[in-house]
């Protein structure tokens, strides 16, 4: 990877509920605009921004009409040109988010699809008849959404494939003028300037000839047959070759449950594919074979799936370090502690992270601490998903409502989308108007106003690593030490090249920890660099506070 790459440091924002300009309830791209001071100042380089293309947002814009098209609710392909230029004077770099997996069902491909299947567009999508006289879908596979992957179209008499909702219907990558579509659609972002991609579940592309029968399982039954699949390689090395090399284009794939072993055959630098890849294990450490059969959070499988990916991934490999985005609960919520080491807990989880090797990734509002949602009501909640499993709960599997109440509350993909807190006004200044998901009730004492002049927020301790990564070449470049791996709750590591080390040390957890320094580690060394308490000096013995962090830096000379 080069070098520019390496010190990129990813913000990213989902559109809808970043800020909204012009008070229809919605944010926009104009909204991004005005941000982009706060993001200057937050000194981030590069931001993802989630889909903004037209779509009938079934799934909140993962589920594209046209990809070449702005939705009319976020503006205009005028207003997207000004943003790229906007961040590009401020020296800030733009990935935009490919679905390449599937398209909505309102796009023309899928349309004519449907409609003329001896036409060009008829092998687009993954048509089948059914079993059982089409009276069956043509096998047992199972959607991200819960419910069958098939869904019956009357107008072609069959079945089409769908791993997420059935307004998504899956592409049929095996179709070589699919693949060229896609390819061309990406060179038209690239030449508006865009600088990378993120890859929306890019490891489901390539599906199993024959589409054979799944292994029966409480989720996702057939994922043997799509994860990772056949051809996957060869398509991602195609997109590789014919868009993402010559443009120069930062690449993450979404590789859903990958092994470190799987992710390092897309991240692998030799192998000329993907930069890096999002993987989901450590977002799995508190449910057990599927995200709604919640258990309670251990640090210690946290830590030691963290520590597992860092050493696996090298050196050949990158990680992304990420602890939030759009699907995922509030981290602070899930992994720290909201009553009585808030702010400390918000600060320890971004240590432990992201002095760790690999790309920083901080998802909007996570840069202030923000909370999951607290709704109470079902009737809050907007994400497909979330009211899918709802209605999956009480028919099929008899949960009560109560039971199903608290799943969502802790794990919805709604926790993360409600709107960016800007001040404690009305809206949390996100909007003049009702927003389309309310507003998270904490927004009078969490925000950014709160924080943007106050040197101990978590805004501004976020601001002070951000720097670092961007700056320091240990934490670039340096390879990844760990020490007590075996401690149930405390991070003792080092990252390290000729010139520069640096040791982080904390405490996560609620007692306090006592520890001896491995006699390897030399304390004299090393100086105090950040912390999320009072500034102390390495010593050979020390104690921690609850959820206390430090960081130290020792020059090599
Ligand atoms: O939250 C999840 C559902 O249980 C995840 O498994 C998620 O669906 C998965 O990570 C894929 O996510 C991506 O593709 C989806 C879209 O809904 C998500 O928002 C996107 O991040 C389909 O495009
Ligand atoms: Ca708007």
């Amino acid at each position: 990877m080069i070098d520019w790459k390496k010190k990129a440091v990813i913000y990213q924002i989902y559109p809808k509920s970043y800020l909204d300009s012009n008070n229809d309830g919605i944010g926009d791209i104009e909204g991004i605009i005005r941000k982009i001071p706060y993001l200057k100042e937050l000194g981030i380089n590069t931001v993802w921004l989630s889909p903004i293309y037209q779509s009938p947002m079934a799934d909140n814009g993962y589920d594209i009409s046209d990809y070449t098209k702005i939705h009319p609710m976020f503006g205009s392909l005028n207003s997207f040109k000004k943003l790229v230029d906007d961040l590009h004077h401020n020296d800030i770099k733009l990935m935009m988010d490919l679905v390449l997996n599937h398209t909505s069902d309102e796009h023309p491909w899928f349309i004519e699809s449907r409609t003329n299947p001896q036409g060009p567009k008829g092998d687009f999508y993954i048509w089948r008849k059914g079993r059982k006289n089409n009276k069956k879908p043509p096998n047992n596979w199972t959607s991200f959404f819960t419910g069958k992957a098939w869904s019956y179209d009357s107008t072609r008499d069959e079945y089409y494939l769908h791993l997420f909702g059935s307004k998504q219907p899956d592409l049929n990558w095996d179709n070589v003028k699919v693949r060229e579509e896609l390819h061309k659609m990406i060179h038209y972002w690239v030449t508006l300037g865009v600088d990378g991609f993120r890859l929306d579940v890019i490891n489901l592309i390539s599906k199993c000839d024959g589409l054979p029968k799944g292994k029966k399982r409480i989720a996702l039954t057939g994922k043997e047959h799509y994860m990772n699949g056949p051809r996957v390689h060869e398509y991602i090395k195609n997109l590789y070759h014919n868009v993402f090399k010559e443009a120069n284009a930062i690449t993450v794939g979404e590789t859903v449950f990958v092994t470190p072993e799987e992710a390092l055959a897309y991240c692998n630098i030799e192998r000329e594919e993907l930069d890096m890849v999002f993987q989901f294990e450590h977002m799995n450490v508190d449910s057990f074979n599927n995200k709604w059969f919640i258990m309670p959070f251990r640090p210690k499988k946290l830590k030691k799936i963290l520590y597992r990916w860092q050493k696996e991934l090298y050196p050949k490999g990158w990680n992304a370090l990420y602890f939030e985005n759009h699907d995922q609960p509030r981290s602070v919520s899930r992994f720290g502690n909201t009553k009585q080491y808030y702010e400390k807990s918000a600060k320890l989880l971004a240590t432990i992270l992201y002095f760790q090797r690999g790309t920083p990734y901080i998802y909007q509002g996570q840069e202030i601490g923000m909370l999951n949602a607290q709704f109470e009501n079902l009737d809050q909640y907007r994400d497909v998903e979330t009211l899918n499993v709802y209605k999956l709960g009480r028919e099929t599997l008899h949960f009560t409502h109560q039971r199903m109440m608290k799943k969502i509350k802790y794990m919805s993909r709604d926790n993360a989308r409600t709107p960016m807190q800007w001040s404690p006004h009305q809206y949390a200044g996100f909007s003049k108007t009702a927003p389309w998901i309310e507003v998270n009730s904490n927004y009078k004492d969490i925000n950014v106003k709160a924080q943007e002049n106050d040197s101990n927020s978590i805004l501004s301790y976020y601001k002070k690593i951000i720097n670092l990564r961007k700056t320091n070449v240990a934490l670039i470049e340096g390879d990844f030490i760990p020490y007590l791996t075996r401690h149930k709750s405390l991070y003792l590591y080092t990252r390290n090249t000729d010139k520069c080390s640096v040791l982080v040390v904390a405490n996560h957890s609620v007692k306090d920890i006592k520890f001896s320094l491995p006699k390897t580690l030399d304390y004299n060394l090393y100086r105090p660099l950040l912390a999320n308490d009072d500034v102390r000096e390495l010593t050979q013995k020390m104690t921690l506070k609850p959820y206390e962090a430090q960081v130290y830096i020792a020059k090599k000379r």
